[in-house]
């Protein structure tokens, strides 16, 4: 599924993000920066210890921050670790510090020039965050930046379910029918 945005193409699918043959790939990490589980594990696994050595180096990511390393051994050129919020009934400022969270992504790859950008479902696996609510903030933030900027020229929305990818196509014909 995908579609265009003036000069921006958003595409969503179902699969494994640290397949991704895309220039950069966004990691829901923690502010620690030390690795976990969900995707955080998934990409320092396949992406080996050069990412880890990085991660080190910069030390941490506040929530809603994002930082860059290399995709070490991945397909993917770079790594964007960004610190979604951790979900705790809405009133903590959840919805802002996501919407910086992908905000801050589209900054820093626009920044280092990357034209094709690949995004999991930031904070709505261990992090807590309804997927219907998350899903909102993220496509709102990303098709509002791809309105105003030309690069990256590519989203890629990589969702991990079947019902995950149903939230977000039911989301898109809510927002923008
Ligand atoms: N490809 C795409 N999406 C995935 C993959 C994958 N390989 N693996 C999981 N997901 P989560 P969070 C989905 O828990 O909620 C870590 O321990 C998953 O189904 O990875 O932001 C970090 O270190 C869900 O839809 O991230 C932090 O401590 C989405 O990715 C904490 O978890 C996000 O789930 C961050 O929690």
């Amino acid at each position: 599924m995908k579609f265009k945005v003036n000069q921006t193409t958003v595409y969503f699918k179902i699969g494994d993000i640290t397949k991704e043959s895309v220039e950069a790939i966004v990691n829901a990490a923690n502010s620690g920066l030390r690795g976990g589980g969900g995707v955080d594990g998934a990409i320092h696994r396949a992406g080996g210890p050069r990412i880890m050595e990085e991660c080190r180096k910069i030390g941490s990511c506040p929530p809603g921050q994002a930082v860059v390393t290399t995709g070490g051994n991945l397909a993917a050129t770079y790594v964007i670790h960004t610190v979604g919020p951790i979900y705790r009934g809405g009133q903590k400022e959840e919805a802002s510090i996501l919407h910086n969270a992908y905000l801050n992504c589209l900054r820093l790859a626009k920044e280092k020039g990357i034209q094709s950008i690949a995004f999991p479902s930031i904070s709505t696996g261990i992090y807590g965050y309804p997927i219907e609510e998350a899903a909102e903030i993220a496509l709102r933030i990303c098709f509002q930046y791809a309105k105003q900027n030309i690069i990256p020229t590519e989203l890629h929305f990589v969702l991990f379910s079947q019902k995950d990818f149903d939230v977000y196509r039911q989301t898109l014909k809510k927002l923008f029918p």
